[in-house]
């Protein structure tokens, strides 16, 4: 080869020009962003690289789904987009699952897919993973780009960090097609076309009137009660929102995700009462919650109705960022539309020297449930059944937490979803992270290799066994990076459970049965990470404070009654025989 450079080749050399690769790495590192979560692959795999040499961290999973759930829960984490970075076509739908759980769960999140030949992918003419991706993306996210030319990869990016962070948070799409990363630009041009961008998540201050008429509901209220949501954790008002409860006295209820926000062990905590002050209620204050199936909906029994259609014994006042939430299932009293902070600042503002305490025969009612409740659990949190079941195993991990109150827990399973909720006390805000909106199975390794990566703190992940199956490979992931993952596997061989017969009389096993006693610890000696397996109270507690004390990736085959659980936890109402049942005359 001639050692005489050709004009182009002499101005790459002289780092003149600028390409699409640099433009989308300069891009994201001009906003902040520097964890890159993916796969690589045609057309992307040099992406990886670059970024890499370029000062970025890339954390390469083994499938595309656990990349963009850590992509996702990054976002909520940092209230930065959380970047999913995926091969096309195969990879690219592999993300889309998580895409669309961030957006359904309002987590700022982009995925980024390489995608085929425009004109080949148009005219389907047969590309290598041809798929018209940007299509298929658009009604699962928020927003969806594609760039064509290098000049608008900053638009493009900067398009995509706004569209995710702003209003209400959600997952975006950026269709990168291969040609564009070999495209050159001129260096001082292309470092000109990137934009850094200005305020993504601008406060939103409600209207004062919308502020007196929530106050003046507020303010007659007999049995007051303040409802936190997810919404509410990424808001990081962490300090409004306690001196509003504390303030007015109001008994409060944390959705799952909003756990920790003020302590669970807080007074006014009504976690314990709940199908007391859900029906009792007279004007619940929501504040970034929706009132979605999580919620019943707002109506019928759970909240007092006489039937599961009754509605309308409540006044709603409802904090929400997105101008069409409210009225999405009953009628909101007193919508107030903004950020969090804002709202929550106004209310406290507004409430002036004198605004009286919540009234207290109501605050004793909800005390003394909660009360009562708390000391039923502590009794069968006491017994130490064998083989261990729920409790026994989660009285573990909530000691465990409350001497680790920074680290995060993770939480996927139906039982081993529902007993941890509402077993693990919460010390600290954003600490909880879970299967969300949509009860997702697979969210788990994904989870847990963010939390670890943008918080810096140990990570303790309590999982179904059917539940961790959905990620389990990212378990050498987790070894690979050297992660502090401790995994608590509640195994009790089976979905729900694992004695389900097969009605057929067979062969096989039922569809909810697993293979008998599964050494699942061996997966992670596999990748040189520590595998326990932990029949009792005292060996789960010893490796979970081994491996907290270590950092070192772990995971714990605790073994469970098969027998423990119920089927579907505590959604068991949805399934459609028992629908079916009750609609019986
Ligand atoms: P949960 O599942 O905990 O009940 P949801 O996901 O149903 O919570 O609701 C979260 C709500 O919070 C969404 O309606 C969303 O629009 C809202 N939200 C998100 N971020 C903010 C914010 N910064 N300020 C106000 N509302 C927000
Ligand atoms: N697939 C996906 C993606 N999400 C789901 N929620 C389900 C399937 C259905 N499902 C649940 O809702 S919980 C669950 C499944 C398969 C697993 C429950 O079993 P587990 O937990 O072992 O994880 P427990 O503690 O034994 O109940």
């Amino acid at each position: 080869m001639s050692a005489v450079l050709s004009p182009v080749e002499k101005h790459v050399d002289e780092a003149a020009v600028t390409d699409g690769f640099h433009l989308v790495i300069d891009a994201l590192k001009l906003n902040g962003i520097h964890h890159i979560y993916g796969l690589p692959g045609i057309p992307i795999t040099d992406l990886t690289r670059k970024a890499q040499a370029a000062g970025l961290r890339v954390f390469s999973f083994r499938h595309e789904q656990n990349a963009g759930n850590a992509a996702a829960i990054a976002g909520f984490l940092t209230a930065k987009p959380g970047v999913c970075l995926t091969v096309s076509a195969p990879g690219f739908l592999n993300g889309l699952s998580a895409l669309a759980n961030a957006t359904t769960n309002c987590f700022p999140m982009i995925l980024i897919s390489g995608s085929s030949e425009r004109e080949i992918v148009d005219l389907q003419q047969g590309d290598y993973e041809e798929m018209d991706q940007l299509a298929i993306a658009k009604p699962l996210c928020k927003a969806a780009f594609r760039v064509l030319h290098a000049e608008d990869i900053g638009v493009g990016i900067a398009r995509a960090i706004r569209a995710a962070l702003s209003g209400r948070p959600g997952g975006v799409y950026l269709d990168l097609p291969a040609k564009l990363f070999a495209q050159t630009l001129d260096a001082e041009a292309g470092k000109r076309s990137l934009i850094e961008v200005v305020d993504p998540a601008p406060r939103q201050i409600p209207a004062p009137d919308a502020v007196a008429r929530a106050l003046t509901l507020l303010k007659g209220a007999q049995r007051p009660l303040i409802l936190l949501g997810k919404g509410a954790a990424y808001a990081r008002a962490d300090d409004e929102i306690r001196r509003l409860v504390e303030r007015s006295g109001i008994p409060y209820l944390p959705m799952s995700m909003a756990k920790g926000l003020l302590p669970d062990t807080h007074e006014l905590c009504a976690s314990a009462a709940r199908s007391f002050v859900l029906p009792e209620a007279d004007v619940v204050l929501l504040i970034g919650a929706r009132l979605n199936w999580l919620l019943s909906h707002g109506k019928g029994k759970t909240w007092g109705g006489k039937d599961a259609k009754a509605w309308g014994a409540q006044k709603f006042i409802q904090i929400d960022i997105s101008p069409t939430e409210a009225d999405s299932n009953v009628r909101i009293d007193a919508p107030l539309v903004g950020d969090v902070g804002s709202c929550v600042a106004a209310l406290l503002a507004g409430m002036g020297a004198d605004w009286p305490q919540a009234p207290s025969a109501w605050v004793q009612a909800v005390a003394e449930r909660r009360d009562r409740n708390v000391a039923k659990m502590a009794e069968t949190l006491a017994k130490d059944p064998k083989p261990m079941n729920f409790h026994s195993a989660l009285n573990v991990v909530r000691g465990i937490v409350k001497a680790n109150p920074d680290a995060m827990l993770v939480n996927e399973g139906a039982n081993a979803l529902d007993f941890t909720r509402s077993i693990v006390d919460m010390h600290k805000p954003r600490k909880r992270i879970d299967v969300g909106t949509w009860g997702v199975m697979g969210i788990g390794m994904g989870f847990a290799v963010a939390a670890a990566v943008e918080t810096g703190q140990p990570v303790i992940a309590v999982e179904g066994d059917s539940a961790f199956g959905f990620s389990g490979m990212e378990v050498e992931t987790i070894c690979r990076y050297q992660l502090p993952v401790c995994i608590a596997i509640l195994n009790n061989n089976g979905v729900y459970r694992g004695t389900d017969k097969n009605l057929g009389g067979g062969a096989d096993v039922a569809p909810t049965v697993f293979v008998k006693d599964a050494r699942y610890e061996m997966l992670m000696q596999a990748f040189g990470g520590v595998g326990v397996y932990a029949t009792t109270p005292a060996e789960l507690r010893q490796a979970m404070e081994d491996a907290l004390r270590s950092r070192r990736p772990t995971l714990i085959n605790a073994i469970i009654d098969e027998t423990a659980g119920t089927e579907s936890g505590r959604i068991t109402s949805l399934n459609p025989q028992r629908q079916a049942a009750a609609s019986k005359p």
